[in-house]
């Protein structure tokens, strides 16, 4: 408590505008201020008595501050002129620059919504940049916004090495640590990072978020590491305002769930305080390097002015606890340390305030007029980007001869020579070439080192590429694509996989809050590609039930930005991950890579024996083109079915039924790219046939068919005779039941057959 709460409260403290109040309240404490004062220190002297913070840096971080706190009070201001749009303040976390001064720019660092003084401070590592007017850019929703583009007012920073968090809760712990791994990983693999090799990641977040589940899982993760002796140089930062939103952390939770956590490093520094604070977060700061060790900084803030501009506190709060939160407010105590030192007068400060607040109002004005974002394509242009040229050339792009013979063991094993193979053993040889192709490729997940997952399909690779590049992850699906993030933040090639589709879902907003997002709210200025390869779908005999058969595509189509690829045979799924590697490298997308589990083994198509599922590998020039389909028959124009996965093999069984019932010539067509779905392919197809089928089989309910339908329809086809073959809206039961809720070969001939 930096100033005494008036008894009993005055008038002026009752008002409803917090951020008024809290504005009176500085220049009320500087103006009444009647403590002792020194003669001013040098500036390299210690700033009060005993404290590890010499006077330049106080000033310093007491200037960050200030911008932090008029870059709030000029928002709550601006919001209702509607010239800002966005009131989440850093007021009484202003401390945090103090995190970022002990740290450097090239510390890679996720933030917390309150990090108005952290990026403050940090604007000043890196000459000429203006840490003002870029906030209020990105206040302001400007085009010219540095950080995002004006698509979102996010902490973010290109030169600074901040990646841009959007505000669900916890979701960037994975991947600070997953960045803090890949940062030691790089040594092991001869990898060149992007930042210095004893670079630690910060990672800030508040109190209430410390409980979620992301962050548990993160924490753990870390622990998990750091007891195998690996190294994990992430500072965990909770900024301790002690509540969310109205709801309170019950005193003392933090310390009580962090202080003794082993392998989880705790110190604790009074962020509410500059002169006490700063050595306890140097020395963490310090520790973190210097052991490479998870640690977790527990600092002391408050919450000033509500959650943000829309919470009114005054209504649900009492005045008396309201008006003692607002006493405790760091920037009181930092005028409080100016004065007393003598490092200020009561006027300077003063003039100080008043000068910040008109560069920070001119600021939002000139920002106010800048440009905003007023087309619709302006607005997704980095979500998505795809080069044709460049991927192509990638993805055909042959490794090292020697590279290939290394990894296959030898020319004569190189898998274009062998005989026609299935599509488990193609993906296991194409994952090797893409290992012979790329040095920084990893590949990581559960069971897939010395086992080769569940179903082999990663086998051998660990053997021949070693541990640090094939590796099991712990049994966390969240870490997993954390680690994803991680690794491709600092330049490498992702391959994670997850063991099941019903698995992805568990951990999903990895991908849909976070990795989709990173380019949309850079401004294309940071990506992290990867490849995520998931074992998926159903119709698998005696291994089922819903989760091993898991077919929701549907969960996974409304993602904003991501590619997802389904082969249904050996040569495609090979030159399909190819070319999804190369849109990762090229173009940093994120790729998902649907693996049809009950096609793995599968080697005959009509009969038994036919090997007509097998295919020849395709010799690595080779490539498949971004949306396009393989149509089986293009000359048939009775009936075209349109599918993907474990419909392709059962629609061209059904194909031959439906021949002989009714002498239709039958064109299948695969497909194969989820999402986007190939739209003027479906309508192609559609224009030149008869009838159409669509087999899809997903859930009934938002699949893969509807996309299809609705391309149709728009496509101005309504009027060719159309059936839907689906799966039902349920659950996939165990055993023979399984197959009672997806499609079969029959439901195909049946639907067929209902059309005239
Ligand atoms: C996953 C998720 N759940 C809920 C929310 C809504 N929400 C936004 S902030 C917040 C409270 C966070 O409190 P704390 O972590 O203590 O941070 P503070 O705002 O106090 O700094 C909540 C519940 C969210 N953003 N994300
Ligand atoms: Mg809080």
């Amino acid at each position: 408590m930096f100033a005494v709460v008036p008894d009993p409260i005055p008038a002026r403290m009752k008002g409803l505008n917090r951020a008024e109040i809290c504005d009176a309240n500085f220049q009320q404490f500087v103006r009444e201020w009647d403590g002792p004062r020194d003669a001013a220190p040098a500036d390299d002297a210690a700033i009060l008595a005993g404290s590890a913070l010499d006077a330049r840096s106080f000033r310093e971080l007491f200037e960050s501050q200030l911008i932090s706190r008029h870059l709030d009070l000029m928002a709550r201001v601006l919001r209702v002129q509607n010239k800002v749009f966005y009131t989440i303040g850093s007021s009484g976390h202003e401390g945090n620059a103090m995190v970022a001064r002990a740290t450097r720019h090239t510390d890679p660092a996720f933030l917390h919504y309150r990090s108005g003084g952290f990026m403050a401070e940090r604007f000043r590592k890196v000459p000429g940049m203006d840490p003002v007017m870029d906030s209020a850019l990105s206040f302001a929703a400007s085009a010219d916004d540095p950080a995002s583009g004006g698509r979102h007012k996010v902490w973010g920073s290109k030169p600074l090495w901040v990646l841009p968090q959007t505000s669900t809760i916890a979701s960037h712990l994975p991947k600070a640590l997953g960045t803090a791994i890949a940062v030691e990983h790089a040594r092991r693999i001869g990898h060149v990072l992007p930042v210095p090799a004893d670079s630690i990641v910060v990672c800030s977040f508040g109190d209430a978020s410390s409980n979620h589940a992301t962050a548990q899982t993160a924490f753990n993760a870390a622990a998990y590491t750091a007891y195998q002796k690996l190294p994990a140089p992430v500072l965990f930062v909770c900024e301790d305002n002690g509540i969310g939103i109205s709801v309170k952390t019950p005193e003392g939770w933090i310390a009580r769930n962090f202080a003794h956590r082993p392998d989880l490093d705790y110190f604790a520094a009074d962020g509410l305080d500059l002169a006490a604070g700063y050595g306890d977060v140097e020395r963490a700061v310090a520790h973190c390097r210097r052991t490479r060790r998870p640690t977790f900084l527990h600092l002391r803030t408050s919450r000033l002015m509500g959650h943000a501009g829309t919470d009114f506190e005054i209504e649900w709060r009492a005045l008396a606890e309201l008006c003692a939160v607002e006493a405790s407010d760091p920037l009181l105590r930092s005028a409080a340390i100016a004065l007393e030192s003598g490092l200020l007068s009561k006027s300077e400060l003063l003039e100080l305030y008043e000068a910040m607040r008109v560069r920070c109002f001119a600021a939002a004005e000139d920002a106010d007029s800048r440009p905003r974002l007023t087309r619709l394509d302006e607005v997704m242009a980095p979500l998505a980007p795809y080069s044709p040229e460049q991927v192509h050339a990638e993805a055909t792009r042959e490794p090292d001869a020697e590279a290939r013979i290394a990894a296959f063991g030898s020319e004569a094993a190189l898998p274009e020579g062998q005989p026609p193979k299935h599509l488990a053993v193609q993906i296991n040889q194409a994952l090797h070439d893409l290992f012979a192709k790329y040095p920084e490729a990893l590949l990581f997940g559960e069971d897939v080192a010395q086992k080769g997952g569940v179903y082999t399909v990663t086998k051998g690779l660990q053997k021949t590429f070693g541990g640090r590049r094939v590796f099991n992850t712990l049994l966390d699906e969240t870490t997993i694509l954390g680690l994803a993030q991680g690794f491709a933040n600092m330049g490498m090639l992702a391959l994670p996989e997850i063991q099941y589709l019903a698995y992805f879902h568990n951990a999903g907003d990895q991908i849909r809050g976070e990795a989709a997002s990173l380019q949309f709210f850079s401004n294309g200025q940071y990506r992290n590609p990867m490849v995520v390869r998931i074992a998926s779908l159903g119709y698998q005999r005696g291994f089922g039930g819903h989760f091993h058969n898991d077919n929701s595509v549907a969960a996974l189509r409304d993602i904003p930005g991501i590619v997802v690829g389904c082969p249904s045979r050996g040569d495609d799924a090979a030159t399909m991950l190819r070319t999804l590697t190369a849109m990762a490298k090229v173009d940093g997308r994120v790729c998902l890579f649907l693996e049809p589990i009950a096609l793995y083994m599968t080697k005959d198509l009509y009969a038994a024996g036919d090997g007509a599922w097998s295919t020849a590998y395709p010799p690595p020039d080779q490539a498949m083109t971004f949306g396009e389909a393989r149509v089986y028959d293009a000359a048939a124009t009775d009936l075209v079915v349109l599918t993907f996965g474990n419909g392709v093999p059962m629609s061209l069984r059904a194909a031959r039924l439906i021949e002989a019932e009714r002498g239709w010539k039958v064109r299948v067509v695969d497909l194969r790219w989820l999402l986007p779905l190939n739209e003027g392919e479906i309508a192609r197809h559609v224009g030149e046939c008869a009838r159409v089928l669509v087999v899809d089989e997903g859930r009934r309910s938002a699949g893969v068919g509807e996309g299809i339908v609705t391309a149709i329809a728009e496509a101005g086809f309504g009027d060719t005779p159309l059936r839907r073959v689906v799966g039902a809206d349920t659950f996939t039961p165990l055993a023979g039941a399984a197959f009672l809720v997806i499609p079969s070969e029959a439901d195909i001939v049946a639907a067929a057959l209902t059309m005239v």
